[in-house]
């Protein structure tokens, strides 16, 4: 489904943060070292290896299907998964002392977007137990996790060099560049010392201005129908969670144009997403 159809809707669930679709791109077949992740039509997440050290791991994704996405997270505080999951299901719906919880207590250290094989790079840059898992298109219940034991030192490993970078600043707000290469590695950097956030990329037409999505964000509801400047032939992207000072690298393909880019995680203050607080930028992929 079209994310601008259901841009109030994303109050949901954790997914509702990872709709979108990846083009299929090829997967790197060399070193031994290259995790394997799975991630089947029903969402379950397999991986090669459940022992990685700190540092950055590369992996290679395999299976997807429209909509899905694996999330990796850390937990804080002494948080049980079962306590996370309902802390996000409950920001997710606006709940503004679940939002602040969910901030202070949960890490969110990416992972790639899954309609399709891709591959990419993931920090690990802690030791300590990392909670891999599917996150599903609208409504759709995630099948499994997958713990995985990380040791080592803490390190802060930088983020490979792309020129299809998108960095989010303090203040729920887009920095970086207006023009991206429509095919590569797609960097998401969260610089910002406030919050997650996730990359939504919505395809619009030729000329549309940020002030167009806004106002349409905010005055549009979930049975909307789709705003006229939004182009439907072209699908968009959208990727994991990244808390600040984490990022999250993964190959990718979009068909040249321009986009909104938009995030959806809830604020901390208000409990509505950023994109209605003005976390929206025009992008063109060249
Ligand atoms: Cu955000």
């Amino acid at each position: 489904m079209h994310q601008f159809l259901r841009a109030r809707a994303l109050s949901l669930a954790v997914v509702a943060a990872v709709a979108g679709a990846v083009v299929s791109v090829p997967v790197h077949a060399d070193a031994s070292s290259i995790l394997k992740i799975h991630i089947n039509s029903h969402g379950k997440v397999r991986l090669s290896d459940t022992t990685l050290h700190t540092g950055t791991v590369r992996f290679a994704l395999t299976g997807g299907a429209p909509g899905w996405g694996v999330q990796v997270v850390t937990l804080k505080h002494g948080l049980t998964l079962k306590r996370a999951e309902g802390l996000v299901a409950g920001a997710f719906a606006g709940n503004v002392k679940k939002i602040r919880k969910m901030y202070a207590d949960i890490n969110f250290v990416g992972g790639p977007s899954a309609s399709g094989p891709t591959s990419g790079t993931l920090e690990l840059p802690k030791a300590g137990t990392y909670y891999v898992f599917g996150t599903p298109p609208d409504g759709v219940k995630s099948p499994n996790v997958v713990k995985v034991h990380v040791t080592g030192p803490a390190v802060r490993p930088a983020a490979p060099t792309s020129k299809a970078q998108v960095v989010a600043v303090t203040g729920a707000r887009w920095g970086g560049r207006s023009t991206l290469p429509h095919k590569g590695t797609l960097v998401f950097k969260n610089r910002s010392k406030d919050y997650a956030h996730f990359v939504d990329f919505e395809a619009v037409q030729p000329g549309t201005t940020r002030d167009q999505v806004l106002s349409f964000l905010q005055s549009s509801g979930p049975n909307s129908p789709p705003p006229s400047f939004a182009d439907m032939t072209r699908q968009g992207f959208s990727g994991s969670i990244v808390s600040p000072g984490e990022w999250t690298a993964q190959r990718f393909h979009l068909a040249p144009g321009a986009y909104a880019v938009l995030c959806f995680m809830p604020d901390k203050k208000m409990g509505m997403p950023h994109a209605l607080m003005g976390m929206v930028k025009i992008v063109t992929v060249k």
